[in-house]
């Protein structure tokens, strides 16, 4: 019975630790996890965005500033320079757009949420090795997405 108390015990300890857990405490600043930018919000993407690095636009090795509209990507430089890259769009409509960043394998790296026409996204930075990528919209249209009526577009991290 001695035995029963330990584990007791040791259950006790375990929740508490858990409960505790989320205060961090080791590192004495909020919302760690968050950042600037990007990650934030974009909690229904959650677990693909493995690179989100959410660096400032001052930071960044290059900017893209992509023109959205039905159904293209507009002003996407052929080639911009690497690590880290700025994506930020412009919405001309007259639909909602995002801006899914993709791996030449078709693995998404992240991307900026729907939005509406007329508006500008929200920025996403990501840190990007030299290579091919590609963009496209995924929102949905009947049966197809943007990207399946063209828009989508490719460029060259160096
Ligand atoms: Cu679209």
């Amino acid at each position: 019975m001695p035995a029963r108390t330990v584990m007791a015990a040791v259950l006790l300890a375990v929740l508490a630790a858990c409960g505790n857990g989320e205060d961090r405490p080791s590192t004495g600043g909020s919302a760690s996890g968050s950042g600037t930018g990007a990650s934030g919000s974009a909690s229904h993407t959650g677990d693909h965005g493995g690179k989100g690095a959410g660096f400032p636009e001052s930071e960044a090795n290059s900017v893209v500033r992509a023109t959205l509209r039905d159904f293209a990507f507009e002003s996407v430089p052929r080639t911009v320079k690497g690590p880290k890259v700025y994506f930020e769009a412009t919405n001309q409509g007259p639909t909602e757009h995002e801006l899914v960043v993709m791996d030449e394998a078709g693995k998404e790296l992240g991307e900026i949420e729907a939005f509406a026409k007329g508006k500008d996204s929200k920025p996403l930075s990501l840190e990007l090795q030299p290579g091919r990528y590609k963009l496209a919209c995924l929102v949905k249209l009947g049966d197809k997405t943007h990207a399946d009526l063209g828009m989508e577009a490719s460029f060259t991290v160096e």
